[in-house]
């Protein structure tokens, strides 16, 4: 035995290699799959060097990051802005960009509003006004757009109700979500050119907040009730309400094209499915984990952490691929390919943790009742034209999905 005449060397550190990756150009919004490639197989770290952010798209280490609320918050911003020395565009929400102890009460009164105990109240009539409006989409002949005809039509028929919403200005939901999510990335034109038209719709949701615009027994009316009985304070009762209106409605649009994008095409799929109703729940499971409608988000360093062995100093931003991490092969076998014989869960299209998103009932349950009317009545769908992405720093959706139908 020899001894040790110093301390042990410190194992070695790897900084982070700096990758001129921008995930915010129209290049990289529009066809993302090879940039995740070389930002997974790079390093596990790496820095963007437009923004001067780290970055990790690994599955193993976008979970640890996503689950690590006290080395990574989420109250200096979920985007590339970090709100200690950037105004943010709006009051920060209560729930996405808060940490605990003040994300506590506003995250438990919603979990309990949107559980799926809860939400049971919801799914008959759901259901009927999903048949009602496939019911009307299969008189208008044998093609649709699936975007504009259904997954748009559905959400905004349903999700304004159960918020307790007034008939009006509905329009400004899907601009206002638009916005939100574009205002996680940098300011390019997609947020400048927004930016242009956008206020009348933020306005118009901070209205709706109130609680004299919410109908009696609304999700929004209970959320006011909470606040009266003092589980959440009169000031964060209106941003909760906010936070439904700005993740409720784009979120739910893209993940119902991204289910039926799935499905069309895989005629074998939709026969299986049609004879076993059970397979919907994972038909969406595999259908997000594929597409990961919320693609990104950030955090920031509160200390020097590390992740996968490097070292990242305080205060740093650091940017989470959930579509890349949603696609590792590491975790994912045959990771590109949409298979209903997988176990989906454990993806992180929903996120991971403290923050996993608390709407992901209502989203599913939207789902599950689209799909089922469409079964009930179309033995086949098929693409029936080019697709057409709709693009947005933050959401991969489409503008327009081409589609027809075999009636059953
Ligand atoms: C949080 C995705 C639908 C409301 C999140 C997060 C993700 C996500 C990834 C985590 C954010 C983070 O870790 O920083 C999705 C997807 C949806 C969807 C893919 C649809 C397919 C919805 C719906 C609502 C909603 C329908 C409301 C009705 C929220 C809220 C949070 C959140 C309020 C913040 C939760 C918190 O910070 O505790 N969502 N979401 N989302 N989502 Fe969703
Ligand atoms: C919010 C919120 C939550 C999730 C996503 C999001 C725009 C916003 O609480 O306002 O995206």
């Amino acid at each position: 035995m020899t001894a040790t005449p110093r301390a042990m060397p410190a194992p070695p550190v790897h900084d982070a290699p700096v990758i001129d990756i921008d995930p915010f150009s129209e290049a990289f919004l529009a066809d993302p799959m090879p940039y995740h490639e070389r930002l997974r197989e790079t390093a596990a770290v790496t820095i963007l060097q437009p923004y001067g952010v780290y970055a990790v798209a690994r599955y193993d280490d976008v979970h640890r990051a996503l689950t690590d609320w006290q080395g990574l918050q989420s109250a200096a911003g979920v985007g590339l802005a970090n709100f200690t020395h950037e105004e943010p565009w709006r009051a920060p929400s209560v729930l996405l960009e808060a940490d605990p102890p003040r994300h506590d009460a506003p995250r438990a009164v919603l979990q309990r509003l949107l559980s799926p105990r809860r939400l049971q109240t919801f799914a008959a009539q759901w259901r009927a006004d999903a048949d009602a409006i496939v019911d009307d989409l299969l008189t208008h002949g044998r093609e649709f757009d699936a975007v504009t005809d259904l997954a748009e039509v559905f959400p905004l028929r349903v999700f304004p109700d159960a918020v307790g919403l007034g008939e009006d200005g509905r329009e400004h939901l899907l601009p206002y979500g638009d916005f939100a999510f574009n205002a996680f990335g940098p300011q390019n034109r997609l947020v400048t050119e927004a930016q242009q038209r956008i206020g009348p719709s933020v306005t118009w949701v901070g209205e709706q907040c109130r609680r004299d615009r919410l109908a009696a027994g609304s999700i929004g009316a209970q959320i006011w009730e909470a606040a009266d009985r003092g589980d959440i304070t009169q000031e964060q009762a209106p941003l909760v309400v906010r936070s439904l209106l700005t993740a409720g409605v784009d979120t739910t649009v893209t993940g119902i094209a991204a289910v039926l994008r799935a499905m069309a095409d895989r005629p074998e799929d939709w026969r299986r499915v049609r004879e076993d109703r059970s397979l919907l729940p994972r038909v969406f499971e595999e259908a997000v984990r594929l597409e990961s409608p919320v693609q990104t988000f950030f955090r920031t360093t509160t200390a020097p952490v590390e992740i996968a062995g490097v070292p990242i100093p305080a205060g740093e931003k650091v940017l989470m691929f959930l579509g890349a991490a949603n696609r590792d092969r590491r975790r994912w076998s045959d990771p590109h390919v949409f298979d209903l014989d997988r176990d989906p869960s454990g993806h992180v299209a929903f996120g991971m943790g403290l923050h996993q998103c608390v709407g992901q009932h209502i989203a599913r349950l939207e789902a599950v009742s689209v799909l089922d009317a469409l079964l009930d009545r179309v033995v086949a769908l098929e693409s029936a034209g080019p697709e057409r992405r709709h693009l947005n720093n933050t959401l991969r959706g489409f503008e327009s999905l081409p589609m027809r139908w075999t009636a059953a």
